[in-house]
């Protein structure tokens, strides 16, 4: 009687043992997410025209690559209704948008190639704060991030097509 309750829990020790490394390892795992996640997050918080990362709540542009028999290749803004910061109609997919921003504010643009009739690569850049992304392909997205640190009259431009480009006012 005794040697058989020895033996249950022997048995539930070793499970408690496999039941506790699984954990631990699962545990681990999400750590290495969460701290992998944590790392993009902040490297995410640092603009392009700056070295340390802004704690702020950017403010957002969706625009994505495309061609059309009509207007060629274009930028089109994704927005709808009325964004601040987009001079435009306010309804979604105006041609290259022009943008105007505040001085000192904080800009995120998410960009996506969405160009499905031509599949060619696609960068969005404006140069004078450092923004340049990669070259996209077809579906692929970068979102970059800057400070609006300086005023006057700038340009983002794809620099595949010269003709996809827009006014970017910062005043
Ligand atoms: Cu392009």
């Amino acid at each position: 009687m005794a040697k058989k309750r020895r033996q249950q829990n022997a048995n539930s020790s070793v499970s408690f043992t496999r039941m506790t490394k699984k954990r631990i390892i699962t545990y681990g795992i999400i750590a290495a997410i969460l701290s992998g996640i944590s790392i993009a997050g902040y490297r995410s918080m640092i603009p392009t025209n700056g070295n340390s990362p802004v704690f702020g709540i950017p403010i957002n542009h969706f625009v994505k690559a495309k061609y059309s028999d009509g207007s060629g290749y274009a930028w089109v803004s994704m927005s709808s209704g009325s964004v601040k910061g987009l001079r435009g109609s306010g309804g979604g997919g105006i041609i290259n948008p022009s943008y105007v921003f505040g001085k000192g504010s904080l800009q995120s643009v998410h960009v996506i190639n969405e160009d499905y009739k031509t599949h060619s690569k696609h960068n969005f850049n404006i140069d004078e704060f450092n923004v340049h992304s990669k070259d996209l392909a077809y579906y692929e997205s970068q979102t970059i991030t800057f400070v609006a640190d300086k005023a006057g009259n700038f340009q983002y431009y794809c620099n595949i097509h010269p003709e996809m480009k827009g006014d970017i006012v910062i005043e």
